[in-house]
């Protein structure tokens, strides 16, 4: 009977679908531990899954399937990041509601997923957009509301001239907004804000705890960018008002000979003179038109000098002040003092416009004549700097704050790069924020047991570029009584951003159907948190972020009793097109998975995702190497076919491959190394092959082991195969195997080592050894003798080496 993927997979899929081969529960009293593994859950595109898709989760699955075989019950959910641009950008583009254009997109998704047979729990399934999920997005948005984590703010954000929506700073990516790719501009607007900076110590602290790539600590680490300095206070000449600046290196005080604030600094129009009114006030303009990213890189500075001057607090110098853009309003103080001997952009600066460079920290105590680029490093003697003279900087960099504080000239400082989060989005497709504006009361939110605060629908859902959410346009929906006084009262017109329900999402898996809690705190403590999370690199700062600002928020108030959310996290590469260049429908270079299962069935596709490179890197996708792995698993099944009713007593060869196998394949998945677990089969497969050919078959015990260990890989076949096998139920009840280090020794046997035979040592080699490796040990027992040069080397397998020399 050849191998028949068609006809095994319909018949399994049927099976499994009558008799789950998953433990989603404990409740059934067996004293299994969960196991929790979690992808990151899809935006339903109108683009359907393509074969880099797959890959993530298949990777997911075997891991859930083996973690099932060890013993454990798993949570593997799936479900859905409805709201948000993409969802929304491509409703208006098809020219349907966003509701229905989605939930079209769910069905196809849902569909192509289930090609993947992964064990997914759909009783557990999720949508951010369902207003039985929303409820608790706009539960928790109320409780920080409560907790004064949420507030408004105007400010000037990140906007989208395209999507005609404010972005957060990490939705802009060197100054492009990330979704469509325009120049993103500044505009003033009406904000909501979380206050994310309220955990930044927690979210930089608890690092530690996780079990993640280092690579994506980092970046959480510098993303926070906790950093120690202080603020220096600096009279301005001849008025009240003194300037803040905000520094990591006051101890290059002395060398600071002028100041920068930024456009928007509350004192930068005022500081100017007559003389400079015209040039400052334009600058400001000009400025007020560029985003953050831009204003960072690295090109020509730009800037105008004000007419004022500031006091230098330490020597009571005279310093210009100037303005320029390359200082950010919202970081530190918006105001800097400029140390261009040290500092890169500020010798730009100061070459650019002429001013002064003041050496104060010298290599080795020499000053450098002709400087022609800043001296950055933090090590040196300190010069030029008075009563400090003679310092070591390292030392002075950590002392300066403290004696800055003393002299009462400022404060010693810790300051982070994180921002709170801009959180309210002018477009229709996503959560209400659930605030009335009251006119005697202020912000009321919406009373919890009013929740969910439904989405309404609109006729025209298009973003209006005004500032202003389409919500805004539907008068009965906007006017409401305030909840607290009963008064004529607004509703808030902006919705939540795409994060909003991603920062949650994997709590409601385990307590989907719940509507009195967001998480019944029985469930919670019972199935979370989450012991795997898979997904892209991408996803690094955003989501990872929110999520765990979250996690920290709902522990804090005593929803869920951890404050992690992900305990350990893998990221996989992504599957390229020819030349790595990234699979999109625009560029014409996606495959799809549905052809491939039509021609070599699940098993083969799960097994090729796998085998096309290591899991954690990027891989180009090339269909023919999809043959390869079809053809072992055809292989494989003519074995077990061959063997099975030839009753083949289990020999010590065999015997010793089952073990090698269980090991090799155990150990290679525990190490994530997915595509070498396949090499691994392909491997153990030939050799048993092999073995066949003297033997006349595998035994069954062998072949069953094969059967379980290729199980979270090609769930099908195996099954197929396990009951071929003559065993009763599914495989995925047999449980990992075990393996024994001392059965897969390797007998040894004593041979003679002869130099034209003539008897010059005994070794003992493997039994099974090839002619190649009985020569190499050999020649190395006796390499002292072999002065001459060798004409031929005989093994008579099991019996003699015998080297033939000159
Ligand atoms: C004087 C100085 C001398 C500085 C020197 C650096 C080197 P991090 O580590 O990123 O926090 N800075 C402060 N506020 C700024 C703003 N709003 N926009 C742009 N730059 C700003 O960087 C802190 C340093 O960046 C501060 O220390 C300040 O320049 C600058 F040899 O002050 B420094
Ligand atoms: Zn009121």
């Amino acid at each position: 009977m050849p191998y028949n993927h068609k006809a095994i997979e319909k018949k399994w899929r049927e099976n499994w679908e009558k008799n789950p081969v998953n433990v989603t529960t404990n409740d059934d009293g067996s004293k299994r531990e969960k196991y929790y593994c979690l992808d990151m859950f899809p935006y339903p595109s109108g683009n359907g899954l393509h074969v880099g898709h797959w890959r993530g989760y298949v990777i997911s699955d075997v891991w859930s399937r083996y973690k099932l075989q060890q013993g454990y019950y798993i949570i593997h959910p799936m479900g859905w990041d409805a709201f948000g641009l993409p969802a929304e950008n491509y409703a208006i583009k098809m020219g349907v509601h966003p509701s229905i254009s989605t939930e079209a997109n769910i069905k196809n998704i849902k569909r192509q997923i289930n090609e993947i047979a992964a064990l997914y729990d759909w009783d557990r399934e999720v949508n951010t957009t369902d207003p039985n999920f929303y409820k608790w997005t706009q539960w928790i948005f109320v409780k920080m509301f409560k907790e004064g984590l949420a507030y408004e703010k105007e400010f000037p954000i990140n906007w989208c001239p395209s999507c005609k929506t404010g972005l957060a700073n990490e939705e802009v990516v060197n100054g492009k907004c990330e979704r469509c790719g325009a120049e993103v501009t500044k505009k003033n607007l009406r904000q909501w804000m979380l206050k994310i900076t309220a955990y930044a110590d927690r979210l930089l602290n608890d690092l530690d705890k996780l079990d993640w790539p280092e690579k994506v600590k980092k970046m959480q680490t510098d993303w926070i960018g906790k950093s120690y300095g202080a603020e220096v206070d600096f009279p301005v000449e001849g008025r009240e008002e003194k300037i803040t600046v905000y520094t990591t290196r006051p101890d290059t005080l002395y060398g600071a000979t002028f100041m920068v604030l930024a456009p928007e600094h509350e004192l930068a129009k005022s500081l100017a003179t007559d003389e400079t009114r015209e040039e400052v006030e334009k600058y400001i303009y000009d400025a007020s038109m560029k985003s953050n990213v831009d204003r960072m890189q690295d090109k020509e500075k730009t800037g105008v000098f004000t007419g004022s001057y500031a006091i230098n607090p330490l020597n009571g110098e005279k310093t210009p002040i100037w303005l320029s853009d390359y200082v950010l309003a919202d970081y530190g103080t918006g105001a800097i003092m400029c140390v261009p001997a040290h500092d890169d952009r500020d010798f730009e600066f100061a070459t650019k416009f002429g001013i002064p460079i003041i050496q104060v920290i010298a290599k080795d105590g020499k000053e450098i004549e002709n400087m022609t680029e800043a001296y950055t490093e933090a090590s040196g003697t300190m010069i030029n700097s008075g009563e400090w003279n003679g310092m070591e900087s390292s030392v002075l960099k950590k002392e300066a704050p403290h004696i800055i504080e003393e002299r009462g000239i400022g404060r010693a400082t810790v300051n982070y790069k994180l921002r709170d989060w801009v959180f309210s989005r002018q477009r229709y497709w996503g959560e209400p924020i659930p605030i009335v504006h009251c006119p005697k009361c202020g912000n009321v939110p919406v009373p919890e047991e009013e929740l969910p605060l439904r989405l309404p629908d609109v006729e025209s859902y298009e973003p209006t570029g005004t500032g202003e959410s389409p919500l805004a346009a539907i008068d009965e929906w906007v006017n409401c009584k305030c909840p607290q006084c009963g008064a004529d009262a607004k509703r808030e017109t902006n919705t939540m951003p795409q994060w909003a329900g991603s920062s949650w999402y994997f709590l409601r898996y385990v307590d989907n159907h719940n509507d009195k809690e967001l998480v019944s705190r029985e469930k919670a403590d019972a199935m979370l948190p989450v012991d795997m999370y898979i997904g892209g690199v991408e996803h690094a700062v955003l989501h990872l972020l929110y999520s765990r600002f979250y996690t920290k928020f709902l522990c804090d108030i005593g929803v869920i009793d951890f404050d992690e959310p992900f305990h350990k996290l893998f990221n996989q590469g992504m599957i390229t097109g020819k030349n790595g260049i990234k699979m999109s429908k625009s560029k014409g270079n996606v495959v799809s998975p549905d052809d491939l299962v039509r021609d070599y069935g699940c098993d083969s596709l799960r097994m090729y995702e796998l085998f096309v490179g290591p899991p954690e890197l990027d891989a180009e996708w090339d269909d023919r190497g999809i043959d390869g792995v079809n053809r072992f698993l055809k292989r494989f099944w003519n074995l077990v076919m061959d063997s099975k009713d030839a009753n083949i007593e289990a020999t010590k060869e065999m015997i010793k491959e089952r073990h090698k196998l269980a090991k090799d394949i155990t150990t290679r998945l525990e190490s994530f190394s997915l595509n070498t677990a396949i090499s691994g089969f392909m491997e153990h497969n030939n050799k048993l092959i092999e073995i066949a050919k003297k033997a006349g078959g595998i035994d069954t015990e062998t072949l069953s082991t094969m059967a379980v260990l290729l199980s979270p890989f090609a769930p099908h076949i195996a099954e197929e195969v396990w009951e071929q096998l003559g065993h009763e139920g599914s495989v995925f009840k047999a449980g990992w195997p075990t393996y024994d280090e001392e059965a897969m020794k390797d007998d040894e046997i004593q041979v003679p080592v002869q130099i034209n035979g003539k008897t010059r040592a005994v070794i003992s080699i493997a039994a099974e050894s090839s002619k190649e490796e009985a020569i190499t040990a050999g020649k190395e027992a006796i390499a002292d003798k072999l002065t001459g040069n060798i004409i031929k080397e005989i093994y008579v397998p099991k019996k003699i080496i015998n080297i033939v020399m000159k």
